[in-house]
């Protein structure tokens, strides 16, 4: 059984947003595109309290896109966004939503980032992703969203972590790119583990 993973597809994310993803307004007619093709499609959603440790702002002196320990992690700084019940936080509103099984929100726990979509950066929490996926019998992942330097990776990474035959939608994804070559980088790190890089035309 094969599922759609749909990365943040969230309004902060988008051109205008707090920590707009370049040209990320892109993916979602691909996200809308293939969604009718599986039968299972789950999203994750960026879902920061207020105060969550990885805004510049909680920390004076500091600015976006600055290094700090957090938690014993190394943590990039960034703007306040998808702060819960916020607009930013909400999906985009030219996503469809027609069919997903779930939603699950990450990176509430004030005190650790969360990229990926099935663990903290510590690897201490778990959102229920990956056991939910299990239970359904889901052995194969297609993975898509934003950004694919950052929240695309690490799920995708964690996914082929849990035994998942992992796929790469790369039409599907965009790139913060704060250091050039960084989503290329992404990408690369994701293929040395043996994620499957596809373009959403030749999904099957
Ligand atoms: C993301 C930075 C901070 C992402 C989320 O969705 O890639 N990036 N929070
Ligand atoms: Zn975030």
């Amino acid at each position: 059984m094969r599922a759609l993973i749909l990365v943040d597809l969230q309004n902060d994310f988008l051109p205008g947003g707090a920590l707009a993803v370049p040209d990320g307004r892109r993916v979602i007619p691909v996200a809308n595109a293939l969604l009718p093709r599986f039968d299972v499609v789950v999203a994750t959603q960026d879902w920061h309290p207020p105060d969550h440790l990885s805004f510049a702002a909680q920390h004076p002196g500091r600015a976006p896109g600055d290094l700090i320990e957090l938690d014993g992690l190394t943590q990039n700084l960034w703007p306040v966004h998808c702060v819960q019940g916020t607009r930013g936080a909400e999906f985009a509103p030219s996503l469809c939503q027609d069919g997903w099984a779930r939603v699950f929100p990450k990176g509430t726990d004030r005190r650790v980032d969360s990229y990926s979509g099935f663990f903290d950066n510590g690897h201490r929490g778990s959102t229920g992703l990956g056991d939910w996926l299990r239970a359904r019998g889901v052995d194969e992942v297609f993975v898509m969203g934003l950004a694919t330097d950052y929240c695309v990776k690490f799920t995708a990474l964690d996914a082929v972590d849990l035994g998942l035959k992992t796929w790469l939608v790369a039409d599907g994804c965009r790139g913060v790119e704060l250091a050039e070559g960084d989503v290329e980088r992404a990408i690369a790190a994701m293929r040395a583990v043996g994620v499957g890089i596809v373009n959403s035309v030749d999904v099957p």
